[in-house]
């Protein structure tokens, strides 16, 4: 039997969350990730079987009742969890009433998990929905898209359709594009709910003047994903530092090319 701080999960979160902060998306306390883990995976570990503690939801996550999920922390700094995995972060199963969270290894100071896991547990629930494989629920503040949510009008086929003339690898890591809400107050249920219905159609959702959602089978391809989008924006970031004056561009039908050869279908209502 081997200690779960010891596991690949714990490992990879935490260098995903320091990755993250190093990239500069996570100041201060900002970001949140949670990983959904099978039982099975968690059965060389003696030390996640017994509950700890309870800690309600306020809201019904029935439709993940009996799943475990690896979470960051409220109030916890992205670039301290690789050093106190133990405190910074969770893992937790969720009742069968689906009401409440049970605690079964982490959080060792009196934690909770992040003040957005509602927010997460309700995107779990919609992607699940789509992809049986869907893992992640990642949060954080990429500062260029952050910035685009002040200079663009919040239409997501016309975010999407920027994002995707940035780079080539756009549309080929998100062709369905990215998903926009109105600005909402983080935390709350609402914004939760707002994000989940994104997630029918998006793994990447813009949150104006705050950060992104992002969604994926494994917390690589989140990360990826996530770091797609940020650099789609940083490069309209760039082209407005050189003065803004775009000469030639990727046009649609160079689009429509791209996504034929990479097998990729563009989210028609954009494209
Ligand atoms: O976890 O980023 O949106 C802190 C936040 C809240
Ligand atoms: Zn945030």
């Amino acid at each position: 039997m081997s200690e779960f701080v010891n596991s690949k999960f714990v490992k990879k979160i935490s260098e995903i969350t320091y990755q993250s902060y190093d990239h500069g998306w996570d100041e201060r306390n900002g970001g949140n990730v949670s990983l959904r883990i099978d039982e099975a995976d968690l059965a060389d570990y003696a030390d996640v079987k017994e509950v700890k503690k309870t800690i309600d939801l306020g809201f019904d996550a029935r439709a993940l009742a009996g799943q475990y999920f690896l979470v960051t922390g409220t109030g916890r700094y992205f670039r301290n969890v690789i050093n106190q995995p133990k405190l910074d972060l969770g893992l937790v199963r969720i009742t069968a009433d689906g009401q409440k969270a049970d605690l079964m290894w982490g959080f060792e100071d009196g934690g909770l998990p992040t003040s957005e896991f509602p927010s997460h547990l309700m995107s779990h629930i919609e992607r699940l929905k789509v992809d049986q494989n869907q893992r992640v629920v990642m949060h954080c503040h990429p500062t260029n898209l952050i910035a685009l949510s002040f200079t663009q009008d919040l239409d997501e086929a016309q975010i999407s359709r920027l994002l995707w003339k940035m780079q080539a690898e756009s549309l080929v890591v998100f062709p369905e594009g990215i998903g926009v809400i109105p600005y909402m107050t983080p935390g709350t249920t609402e914004i939760g709910k707002a994000t989940a219905a994104k997630m029918q159609d998006f793994r990447v959702v813009m949150w104006p003047h705050h950060g992104i959602f992002g969604a994926g089978t494994s917390l690589d391809e989140t990360f990826g994903l996530i770091e797609t989008v940020e650099k789609a924006a940083t490069i309209y970031s760039q082209i407005g530092a050189q003065g803004g004056q775009i000469k030639q561009a990727i046009t649609d039908d160079q689009l429509r090319a791209l996504a034929k050869a990479f097998h990729v279908v563009a989210n028609p209502d954009f494209l």
